[in-house]
């Protein structure tokens, strides 16, 4: 997989996209959400892959929306073009995806991450939401996302100052599900893919599923959901080997199936 935007990286069940703009601080375009949604689709066919971690460089997750590609747009373009609508899609993938966030996730880079399954933070991480001092607003579920992740007091805080949210912080607000030091980031992160790929998939896939229905229903339709997956993951040759490997001391062997 060659892409201008994006380095793709296949270690065994694991896949690895690294954004690649060094020079805007992998600032968001068009191109780059389009290739990470070509490289995701790819991946998602790819039976092999169980997990596919996302980062950015040690300095930058990413920094935003390309600010200088977007100066001169006008509302028709950017309405007929439907700009960066393209970027919803990465919410709907399946397999599960995590971001590994070294340094900055300013704007568009902090909605990507919220985009992502779960964050993994560098303790080096600045998560922010500074639309507000170019006179603007987020425009890829910032204001929604954000707030489903760490509540309306600090999304508010986040959106209307413009102001930085560091690693700690945003652990406690439940942002981010782990944070390491930075140079053992991709590391640690590339250890829990491997931990996740591992399982079998259509379990994996399923828990993804249902986790994310959490945010779109009620809890009683919610609950419902979850049931009827649970049941059908009793069709599973993996459901047989998992609890069949439980009960002779094993380590099981599941096959996708
Ligand atoms: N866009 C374009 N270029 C960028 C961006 C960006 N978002 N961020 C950094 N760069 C460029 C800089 O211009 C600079 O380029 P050059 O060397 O040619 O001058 C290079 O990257 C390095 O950046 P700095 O020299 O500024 O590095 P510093 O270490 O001094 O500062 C910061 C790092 C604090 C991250 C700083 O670069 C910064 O504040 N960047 C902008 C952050 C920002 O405002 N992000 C929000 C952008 S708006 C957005 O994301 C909206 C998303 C929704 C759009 C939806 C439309 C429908």
């Amino acid at each position: 997989m060659t892409f201008e935007t994006l380095l793709v990286d296949i270690q065994e069940r694991v896949a690895l996209i690294t954004l690649n703009r060094p020079q805007a601080l992998n600032a968001l375009n068009a191109q780059l959400i389009s290739e990470l949604n070509q490289a995701l689709g790819q991946l998602e066919a790819d039976p092999q892959i169980g997990c596919i971690v996302l980062t950015g460089s040690a300095k930058a997750f990413a920094a935003g929306a390309d600010i200088k590609e977007m100066a001169e747009l006008s509302y028709p373009q950017v309405y007929l073009d439907d700009l960066f609508a393209e970027a919803d899609r990465i919410a709907t993938r399946r397999k599960p995806l995590i971001a590994a966030v070294a340094g900055y996730a300013l704007g568009g880079g902090c909605e990507l991450a919220l985009l992502c399954d779960m964050i993994f933070a560098g303790d080096n991480a600045r998560f922010g939401q500074p639309e507000v001092n170019l006179g603007v607003l987020p425009g890829i579920g910032g204001t929604q996302r954000l707030t489903r992740a760490v509540g309306k007091a600090k999304a508010m805080d986040m959106c209307l100052t413009g102001r930085q949210m560091e690693a700690a912080e945003a652990e406690r607000a439940g942002l981010v599900a782990r944070v390491f030091p930075a140079e053992s980031l991709l590391e640690e992160t590339l250890k829990a893919a491997r931990v996740i790929a591992e399982k079998s998939l259509p379990a994996t896939m399923m828990i993804k599923e249902s986790v994310n229905r959490a945010f779109e229903t009620t809890l009683a339709e919610g609950i419902r959901f979850e049931r009827r997956v649970f049941h059908a993951v009793f069709a599973t040759a993996d459901q047989k080997e998992g609890m069949a490997a439980f009960s002779e001391k094993r380590k099981p062997e599941f096959t996708n199936r």
